[in-house]
């Protein structure tokens, strides 16, 4: 993850007004910056969910930032038709972890989907247009 801290340190200065402004996030709230061209957020969070039911995304080269909320290992594959679409894999195993990666969408319906057994209820829509 170390080809990020020369971005995300840009991204940070240029946000930093912003931020204070806010006053700061809790303790207990994962410590990670995604990134400002991220064309896809993810989340993993509590009982085994995605942060939402509905994705979208603008076809094309689509970077993805999947970050863990949540307190256990997740693993985040796009499906088209209930295969794997791409070579996109991201693992995060811990909270606060994240992991991206770009894939290249052409519009259509696809879904979010965690590949761990028993997380079949992580199965969101994407919808790329
Ligand atoms: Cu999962």
């Amino acid at each position: 993850m170390s080809f990020l801290r020369p971005f995300a340190t840009s991204v940070f200065a240029a946000s930093m007004i912003s931020l204070s402004a806010c006053g700061g996030s809790s303790s207990s709230t994962p410590e990670y910056t995604v990134p400002a061209d991220a064309g896809l957020v993810v989340k993993a969070v509590a009982s085994i969910r995605w942060d939402a039911t509905e994705y979208t995304a603008t076809a094309g080269d689509i970077k993805v930032f999947f970050a863990n909320d949540d307190s256990v290992k997740h693993i985040l594959v796009v499906l088209k038709d209930d295969s794997v679409v791409g070579d996109l894999e991201l693992i995060v195993n811990k909270r606060g972890d994240f992991d991206e990666g770009t894939i290249n969408l052409e519009a259509g319906e696809y879904r979010i989907y965690c590949t761990i057994p028993g997380h079949g209820g992580m199965n969101s829509t994407l919808t790329v247009s």
